[in-house]
């Protein structure tokens, strides 16, 4: 097997990755096939971190990477190859194909990972592997309880324990031009399968039915599988921010949230849009609709090299709160309303997140505490919503003001547990106001979701062209489909 990928881009990360180890030992496993039923596993999907240095999509292998070896610098440990399971269940590189074809140094049988591991060890001061990989760590750690007797003898083992995370991690983070033209093709085709979604859905259809059409618009073009479990969410389920079970029959004057992204080359998407079933908006649905979209045009501007991340959400709940405020769905004015965050009624979840290869991507969001300034290469979600509960005719609002900061310092102090009991107990002492939702806009939930690179000027919406405005979603909701329904 011929893999179709060109081997520079990864042969560039792993002399990165390599300058980082240095004398140490690097060891990072790839992802197992999981048991679904009977002899059916899940459909298998490759590790990002092991992917993207290593480009191997098989099951079952192991990456060695060990700068300082005099030939063996990297090594694959892969399944070797064997007609018989061959023919039951796909190719196998092998280990010619994983020296030939992968560009590995030398590989080895899986079966041999841990005979070789012992010798690698020896004379290293550090083992560079990522700790809590259940079906790994033992390995490891018997691993460096059996190289303590070689230490006994003389020779060195290693010391440390290293996290190979951050390093990796901080390399994704930033996009390379190939990178991105992988996620930019991610993007195109599942706008144009949003696109699709907006013509083909009617009343009287079921969620899944939408589903189905979209697939098809992400798999004819050749994306294999979705970046995440695509939520298409009508009516009441828009409200549920995770709704994946697609199988509500949809009725007349439904908004539908559809929340889906495609994955191309192992970088994903992540599209949401919200649209009326029959075409046109509603009086309350169309304020609703166009606030968070004012919401999102406000933190797409945001998105600036320098400018902090956090500054996209204060944008955001900046606008959402005014609104909401105007709107009569909060008790107090603009001020009170965001310093008591009392919009996380209607919007209680983040703005953004990073986007890659995984959709809540790696990378961390803040340094030392403080949110992190945006760099050119980076690529992020801007994802404002409103779910206004569908069945509560008011909402209890706590007169207390809080910082978020100090909430997240607080949790990770005490622990999640104890931090939510003690602001329970401070949302109790503290005074409340119950207040009227009105009832048009009960059962309302939409979300507008793009997906944004920093350049060098500003945020450039890889997602453009997916129908958003009123005008643009009505004039698309109108076409003919170009599926069959
Ligand atoms: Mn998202």
């Amino acid at each position: 097997m011929t893999p179709a990928q060109d081997l520079a881009p990864f042969v560039e990360r792993r002399q990165r990755f390599a300058d980082a180890v240095g004398d140490g030992l690097a060891v990072i496993p790839g992802a197992r096939e999981v048991l679904r039923n009977g002899d059916v596993s899940y459909e298998f999907r490759q590790d990002s971190d092991f992917f993207f240095l290593t480009g191997f999509e098989e099951p079952d292998a192991v990456a060695v990477i060990n700068p300082s070896h005099a030939k063996e610098r990297y090594v694959l440990f892969v399944r070797p190859r064997d007609r018989e399971r061959e023919i039951w269940n796909g190719r196998r590189a092998g280990v010619e194909g994983a020296v030939a074809d992968y560009g590995a140094d030398a590989a080895y049988p899986i079966d041999e990972l841990d005979r070789r591991l012992r010798e690698y060890i020896l004379d290293r001061p550090s083992l560079v592997y990522r700790l809590g990989n259940p079906a790994f760590d033992g390995r490891i750690t018997r691993l460096l309880a059996e190289g303590r007797a070689a230490r006994s003898r003389g020779q060195v083992t290693p010391a440390t324990i290293e996290d190979p995370g951050p390093i990796v991690h901080e390399m994704r983070l930033r996009r390379s031009p190939g990178e991105l033209a992988r996620q930019r093709r991610a993007c195109e085709i599942s706008r144009e399968a949003h696109a699709e979604a907006m013509r083909y859905a009617r009343p009287g259809q079921y969620e899944y039915q939408v589903q189905a059409a979209l697939e098809f618009v992400f798999r004819a073009h050749g994306s294999p599988r979705t970046g995440y479990p695509s939520i298409v969410a009508s009516g009441p389920n828009a409200c549920i921010l995770h709704y994946t079970e697609n199988r509500r029959r949809m009725a007349d004057g439904d908004l539908l949230l559809i929340d889906a992204g495609c994955e191309w080359e192992y970088h994903t998407a992540d599209i949401t849009r919200t649209f009326p079933v029959n075409g046109r908006f509603t009086g309350p649905q169309r304020a609703i609709y166009e606030l968070v979209l004012r919401a999102q045009a406000a933190g797409l501007v945001a998105v600036r090299p320098g400018h902090r991340l956090e500054a996209v959400h204060d944008a955001v709940r900046r606008v959402l709160t005014e609104g909401l405020v105007e709107l009569g769905l909060l008790p107090r004015g603009v001020a009170d309303s965001l310093a008591m965050h009392h919009y996380r009624e209607f919007y209680p979840h983040g703005t953004s997140h990073w986007l890659g290869m995984d959709v809540h991507d790696v990378g961390d969001y803040r340094i030392r505490r403080v949110s992190r300034p945006l760099e050119a290469g980076m690529v992020l979600t801007v994802e404002p919503g409103l779910y206004v509960d569908p069945e509560r005719e008011t909402a209890t609002f706590a007169l207390r003001e809080y910082s978020e900061d100090e909430m997240w310092e607080r949790r990770y102090r005490l622990g999640a547990t104890a931090a939510k009991q003690l602001e329970e107990e401070e949302r109790a002492r503290a005074g409340t106001i119950v207040h009227a939702i009105p009832r048009e806009f009960r059962g309302i939930g939409v979300r507008i979701e793009d997906d944004v690179l920093v350049t060098a000027y500003g945020g450039e919406v890889l997602t453009a062209g997916t129908p958003k405005t009123v005008d643009e979603v009505e004039r698309i909701c109108a076409e003919p489909p170009r599926l069959p329904r």
